[in-house]
């Protein structure tokens, strides 16, 4: 892996806004429909906080024909290198990676491609500064792994192929990068492999949700609702922000999901 390397510090955001449509996103368990009001409302609040952690926060309208659109981190991963626009493992999403190809590459980005096989959800990357973890799921595929481990392979970068927890949507939903040593996961996670070169703090019993939490710059980004696990980061010395982002998790996104963040990872 290329050094220095930090997968937490940003200076930029890509974010959309939910649409009216955002009412028919797909979900695991129907616990009822957002309140797009609501949804607005936690999303602004959502763009503040990022900003306050720094960065600069591009937001994109509405794509009222893909439900899941406001989901932006599913279709992209933008490293220091370029963009790889990834390819969403459920059919209603497929076509949002080439609308979020037109939003970066408006905004400058060097994009490159998968190629037609396979698929791969960004929920499913987590990068870290040694290695870049993939997490084979129902959204992603060996095929769509070995696609982006060529790209990321040919810029320098560790990748590894894991296994995200059976009936769990994406990797990330069970953990999150703390810092460069320090891991966020679930206990169903903790132990695996590839999480052995890390120290891992893991969410209490109950609160397995607030893993898919978000390191920004000094801020941790922390899931409202979730009192232990807020506790746990900050006793542990990081800068905690507590996020309603309830209407979100109605339709299984969360706090990662909802920007791509980059530049300035290279330290
Ligand atoms: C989906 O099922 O694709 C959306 N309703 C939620 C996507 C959440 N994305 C993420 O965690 N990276």
């Amino acid at each position: 892996m290329k050094t220095p390397f930090f997968s937490y510090h940003f200076t930029h955001a890509v974010v959309r806004r939910p649409g009216l449509s955002s009412v028919d996103g797909l979900r695991a368990v129907d616990r009822g429909q957002p309140d797009i009001r609501r949804f607005e409302f936690e999303h602004n609040a959502y763009v503040r906080v990022l900003e306050r952690a720094g960065l600069k926060v591009e937001v994109l309208p509405p794509l009222e024909a893909f439900p899941d659109s406001v989901f932006v981190e599913d279709a992209a991963l933008c490293l220091p290198q370029g963009t790889v626009i990834l390819r969403p493992g459920a059919a209603s999403r497929a076509g949002e990676a080439a609308a979020m190809a037109g939003a970066l590459s408006e905004l400058g980005h060097e994009i490159h491609r998968m190629g037609p096989d396979g698929c791969v959800d960004g929920g499913d990357i987590l990068v870290t500064d040694r290695v870049i973890l993939v997490g084979l799921s129902e959204r992603t595929n060996m095929v769509g792994f070995t696609a982006l481990k060529k790209i990321l392979v040919g810029w320098g970068y560790s990748v590894q192929a894991v296994t995200t927890p059976a009936s769990v949507l994406h990797f990330k939903s069970d953990c999150a990068v703390l810092d460069s040593e320090t891991i966020l996961a679930t206990s169903r996670l903790r132990g695996a492999e590839c999480f052995a070169p890390f120290q891992v703090l893991t969410v209490p019993a109950g609160e397995e949700a607030a893993a898919n939490s978000v390191r920004i710059n000094s801020k941790v980004l922390v899931p409202a609702g979730y009192p232990g696990t807020a506790e746990l980061i900050s006793r542990a010395g990081y800068e905690v922000e507590v996020m309603g982002v309830g209407q979100a998790a109605l339709l299984d996104g969360g706090l990662s999901c909802m920007s791509l963040r980059f530049g300035g990872i290279h330290g």
